[in-house]
C-alpha cells in the first residue's frame, strides 16, 4: 500500500467517522430562535436610500380633535409630528403618530385644538432612540433631504361652534341715514344686511378701511360679519366721512 492510498483512505475514514458521529449524536430538544421584542430592536435602522421622504398636506377643518394628513412618504420608521405656527415658523408641537417605511395614506394626528393655530406645520421626524417614544428635543429630529427639512404648512380650522341665537341683522339706509339709530349693537359672528332704500347711491364704508360695500344703488344690499368684539364706525363715501362725520353709523360689537 503506497503512502499515497494510505492518505486517501484515512480521508475517507474520517468522513466516515464524521457521518457516524452526526447520526448517532443523542437528539435533544431543539433550541427556539431567540425572539426579540419590536420594542427592544434598537433603532439603528439606516434610512431606505431608494425612497426620498416627502409629504403631501391639504387645509382641512379639525375634526374629533385630529388633522389627517394625506400622504407622508418615509424612508426610515419615523414620526409625522404636527407643529403650531409661532412667527410663521413651526413652533411647539401639538401631536404626533408614528408613520412605517414606504408611503402612509391618510394619516390621522390627534391634537391639541385648544393650542392650534389656524396655520400648521406637518413636519416628517425620525424615530431613533427609544422605539415608539418621541422624544424631541432629543434624537428624534427632523428628517431632511438635502438641507431641507421635510414639513409642509396647512390650514386647520376649528370646528363650527353653535350658531350665535341671532346671526343676521339688517340696517335700512333711508333718507340719507344708517337705520333709525344709527349705532347698533350686536353680538360677535353677526351678519350685518344693508339696504339702500334711498334713489340716492350710499356706500358702507369701515373708518379703518377693513370693508366697502361700493357704490351701492336703490335696493342693493352689502354684509360684513363681524367676528372680534369693538367698536366699527363706518360712513358713507358720498356725504360722509370717517369719525362720525355727516352720513356715518357705529356696529358696536359685545359679548353677551
Ligand atoms: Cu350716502
Amino acid at each position: 500500500m503506497s503512502r499515497h492510498l494510505f492518505f486517501v483512505l484515512f480521508v475517507f475514514a474520517l468522513i466516515a467517522a464524521g457521518c457516524a458521529t452526526g447520526v448517532v449524536a443523542p437528539t435533544s430538544t431543539p433550541v427556539p430562535p431567540t425572539v426579540v421584542p419590536a420594542t427592544a430592536i434598537p433603532a439603528t435602522s439606516a434610512p431606505n436610500p431608494a425612497i426620498t421622504p416627502g409629504l403631501t398636506v391639504a387645509d382641512q377643518e379639525i375634526k374629533e380633535a385630529s388633522v389627517t394628513i394625506p400622504s407622508v412618504i418615509a424612508a426610515e420608521p419615523g414620526w409625522l409630528v404636527v407643529h403650531i405656527a409661532a412667527e410663521g415658523k413651526p413652533g411647539p408641537v401639538v401631536g404626533q403618530t408614528l408613520v412605517k417605511v414606504g408611503e402612509n395614506a391618510n394619516v390621522v394626528v390627534a391634537i391639541d385644538t385648544s393650542r392650534a393655530t389656524e396655520t400648521l406645520f406637518a413636519m416628517l421626524h425620525v424615530d431613533q432612540g427609544q422605539v415608539g417614544v418621541y422624544e424631541f428635543p432629543g434624537s428624534d429630529a427632523p428628517v431632511k433631504v438635502g438641507d431641507a427639512i421635510v414639513m409642509k404648512p396647512f390650514k386647520a380650522t376649528q370646528p363650527a361652534t353653535a350658531a350665535p341665537t341671532q346671526s343676521q341683522v339688517q340696517v335700512l339706509i333711508k333718507s340719507f341715514k344708517f337705520g333709525a339709530n344709527s349705532t347698533l349693537t350686536i353680538a360677535p359672528g353677526t351678519t350685518v344686511v344693508w339696504r339702500n332704500e334711498d334713489k340716492a347711491p350710499h356706500t358702507v364704508t369701515a373708518d379703518d378701511g377693513s370693508y366697502d360695500s361700493g357704490n351701492m344703488g336703490q335696493g342693493a344690499e352689502f354684509s360684513h360679519t363681524f367676528t372680534q368684539a369693538g367698536e366699527y364706525p363706518y360712513y358713507c363715501a358720498y356725504h360722509g366721512g370717517p369719525g362720525g362725520t355727516g352720513m356715518s353709523g357705529k356696529v358696536i360689537v359685545k359679548a353677551q
